[in-house]
């Protein structure tokens, strides 16, 4: 969503100190005592900071306060400015006060959410804000990701009360304030949201706007659209409107030509007046000129056959969990740039901001995934559960509708849509999806048979996960190239649509050897690659258009007779060393990507592309 970046911002996590105090209670938390109160960075997930095993797999209301002040001016002026309160994510369900007045609720972990917060300062004497955020990690059938709360009540083998979360998805769920907290302002008449869509062909190109303007029906809008050089190439003005582009500068993926992920910068300016004051408001966006289609066998972006050769992350670290973490970001960006990867999927939530922010500057091309990971329980089918997967696929697309990075949607991951329910449920998200943005693809990821799946007959492009020779046929490698080519030919001679094999891997224990391979050993993850590979190379000359390693790194899990610390089907660990499946990743990525012509001319594991 566009937020007033010209105007102030305090980031609560780093500007104004390290930590935002967190008090840990237990429910009933209308008690008048606090109970034990402990520092929290922010922001952090809370799980694994400590060293307490209570607080790890803790279940329930947790709480964070923290005080600031602000500056004066803030508060002043007529009419004064809107402060707004916001928060990158915060895992699962936020309750947040100021200074004791209740200012926002919000369902689901991964996605941002604010508050004007003006009305309460201006009533509070002072420029003291005191924010208040009570946090509550539970899952229940309706949530996404769907959970569910079990009593045990056997009092021969549980204590009084005892209860455990299941969840049906295979990551750990991590809690806490995921992302920066910042306060920022903006005049009392803002610009509120701004959509903006491209087409182009090789000599011109047009950008389509859109611009929302809040507070006022008396504005002006003037926008400027200027390249890299900082030159204005197009002009417009008016809420609606396109803007024509001589020449473009396409917006290409990495390793698809010299110069990836060009990004033109459109600077929006807003004048109004209100209550006799001129206010102007300027948002700057920056736009990558490009374009997506499907046809029956291929994915193209600007009009070229695009491969998806790339990884499934996660937002997964030791200590921080699932704690946004600048070093670990950069990182990860510079193994996907060694690696030869040119994609990636956000399994299983939204990414933060941060993140695709990168991705659009790289090149880095995004299926961009809903939580709905998990979706299992026939309940979970119901309405309500539905009506909440609109509203999340609302949030998520206002929030990177216009990342050039973001070339497709992804609903859901690994869902029942072997149930009959999965067919009314997939179709209305899906074309839910498509009303609020009909210039990208949708799918969702799917295990389900090819006969069976309800939700198929919705998606653009067949996206499935498969892993033959480890939860079917385990040690059996032999057996791939045969189940990796029928389930291939099955999904195509069902849909003639294009497959992204998105998701296929094998655990490995790093430093475990042995030849013949066997299972957890580096050698056997390696050599799955290679028999899943050779039908890659067969079946990508016809429909196959991607394929999506899992895992890019080992990450945390519950704990579980077949996790050993977590899932190890990452070919990086958790610390991001190579194993030994980087190095054969890494060799076939280049060398799909090298088929190309238009490589940058010299590629050296130091080239860093910080730019
Ligand atoms: C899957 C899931 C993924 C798991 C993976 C595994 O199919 O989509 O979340 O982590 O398998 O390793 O079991």
């Amino acid at each position: 969503s566009a937020e007033s970046a010209e105007n102030e911002r305090l980031c609560l996590g780093k500007a104004l100190g390290h930590f935002l105090n967190a008090l840990f209670l237990p429910f009933p938390w209308n008690s008048c005592q606090t109970g034990p109160v402990i520092d929290m960075p922010v922001p952090a997930s809370f799980n694994d900071i400590t060293q307490d095993p209570s607080l790890e797999n803790y279940i329930g209301w947790v709480w964070y306060e923290k005080e600031v002040l602000l500056p004066l001016r803030w508060l002043q002026g007529d009419p004064a400015p809107r402060v707004v309160l916001r928060f990158g994510s915060a895992h699962y369900y936020s309750i947040v006060w100021v200074n004791g007045v209740q200012v926002v609720e919000h369902e689901g972990g991964h996605l941002p959410f604010e508050a004007d917060i003006s009305s309460v300062l201006q009533g509070s004497p002072g420029a003291l804000c005191r924010i208040t955020v009570a946090l509550n990690n539970t899952l229940t059938p309706h949530t996404l990701p769907p959970g569910s709360i079990q009593y045990m009540t056997d009092k021969t083998r549980y204590p009084k009360n005892y209860f455990v979360q299941n969840i049906k998805f295979d990551f750990f769920n991590y809690a806490g304030i995921h992302r920066p907290v910042v306060l920022y302002t903006t005049p009392a008449a803002y610009i509120d949201d701004i959509t903006v869509t491209t087409t182009s062909s090789e000599s011109i190109a047009m950008v389509q706007y859109q611009v929302s303007v809040v507070g006022s029906t008396a504005y002006s809008l003037s926008l400027s659209l200027r390249d890299q050089e900082g030159k204005e190439v197009a002009t417009g003005d008016g809420p609606v409107g396109e803007l024509k582009v001589l020449n473009p500068n396409l917006w290409w993926p990495y390793l698809m030509h010299e110069n990836p992920g060009y990004l033109y910068s459109l600077e929006v300016k807003m004048q109004a007046q209100v209550a006799g004051a001129l206010l102007e408001d300027i948002y700057t966006l920056p736009v990558g000129i490009r374009t997506v289609h499907v046809t029956s066998t291929q994915f193209l972006i600007n009009g070229r056959p695009f491969y998806f050769h790339g990884v499934n992350k996660h937002e997964d670290a030791d200590i921080r969990g699932k704690g946004l973490d600048w070093p670990l970001i950069v990182k990860d960006f510079n193994l996907l740039h060694w690696l030869g990867a040119n994609s990636f999927r956000t399994s299983h939530y939204p990414y933060a901001e941060e993140i695709m922010d990168l991705c659009d500057a790289y090149g880095i091309v995004v299926i961009d995934e809903s939580p709905g990971v998990g979706i299992k329980l026939p309940e979970s089918f119901g309405n309500k559960s539905l009506q909440h997967h609109l509203a999340v696929m609302e949030e998520l697309i206002r929030r990177d509708k216009n990342r050039p990075s973001v070339v497709m949607w992804s609903v859901a991951n690994e869902p029942a849509s072997e149930l009959p329910p999965a067919a009314h449920y997939f179709k209305t998200v899906i074309a839910h999806t498509k009303a609020l943005d009909p210039s990208r693809p949708v799918t969702f990821v799917t295990d389900a048979n090819y006969a069976l799946d309800h939700g198929a007959p919705y998606v653009d492009v067949i996206c499935v996960n498969s892993y033959f020779s480890w939860y079917h046929d385990p040690g059996h490698l032999e057996v791939i190239p045969l189940q990796l080519t029928a389930q291939f030919e099955n999904w195509y001679k069902t849909y003639q649509k294009p497959i992204i094999q998105s998701e296929y891997g094998a655990d490995s224990v790093p430093g475990l050897h042995s030849d013949p391979p066997m299972m957890f050993t580096e050698e056997y993850q390696t050599a799955m690659l290679r028999e899943y590979h050779s039908v890659f190379d067969k079946k990508r000359k016809e429909y196959v258009i991607g394929e999506l390693i899992w895992n890019f790194a080992d990450f945390m899990t519950s704990q579980g007779t077949t996790r050993v610390l977590g899932n190890k089907k990452g070919i990086f660990t958790r610390q991001r060393q190579p194993k030994a499946a980087a190095f054969v990743l890494r060799d076939r990525y280049w060398k799909i990507a090298n088929e190309s012509s238009c490589l940058p001319p010299v590629v050296t594991s130091h080239s860093l592309f910080l730019k």
